[in-house]
């Protein structure tokens, strides 16, 4: 598999608790490389775009509202296999029960109802992250 790009988000929470440094550290160790980050506030119309495929779930509008109560940081990422692979590093969807090693399994908290709060997002495939790239960094 030749080398691919990713967008990965840390998320308000990551960036609120200061571990913007922990994650990115994890990153480089596995040997990924950043191409491009950036600070970045989304307004509502970015979120939507890039979470369209969750529109009328219930965790949709907290989400959103999540994603908006603080910056976060956005990383165009390269690397051989980056996709799964970061996808691996950040661990399952639910922190409680994402595996120890991971980003979510060691960092994140049990927030009682807000899944939302996991620290990180990588795009899930290929078409995924084109579409995504070109949302957070055209
Ligand atoms: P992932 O971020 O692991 O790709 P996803 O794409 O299924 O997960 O969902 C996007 C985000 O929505 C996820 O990071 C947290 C939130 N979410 C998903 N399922 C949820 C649920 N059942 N309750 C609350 N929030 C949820
Ligand atoms: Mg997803």
């Amino acid at each position: 598999m030749a080398t691919e790009e990713t967008l990965v988000l840390v998320k308000p929470d990551g960036v609120a608790r200061g571990l913007t440094g922990a994650i990115l550290a994890r990153i480089e160790a596995k040997g990924y490389s950043l191409v491009d980050l950036r600070l970045v506030e989304p307004d509502r119309d970015t979120l939507e775009q890039h979470y369209a495929e969750h529109e009328g779930k219930p965790f949709y509008e907290p989400l959103l509202e999540f994603m908006m109560s603080g910056p976060s940081v956005a990383i165009r990422l390269a690397g051989n296999r980056v996709i799964e692979g970061f996808r691996s590093l950040a661990g399952t969807t639910d922190p409680t029960t994402a595996a120890p090693g991971t980003i979510r399994g060691d960092f994140g908290r049990d927030w009682g109802l807000k899944v939302q709060q996991n620290l990180v997002h990588g795009s899930d495939s290929p078409e995924s992250a084109a579409r995504e790239l070109a949302i957070w960094f055209d």
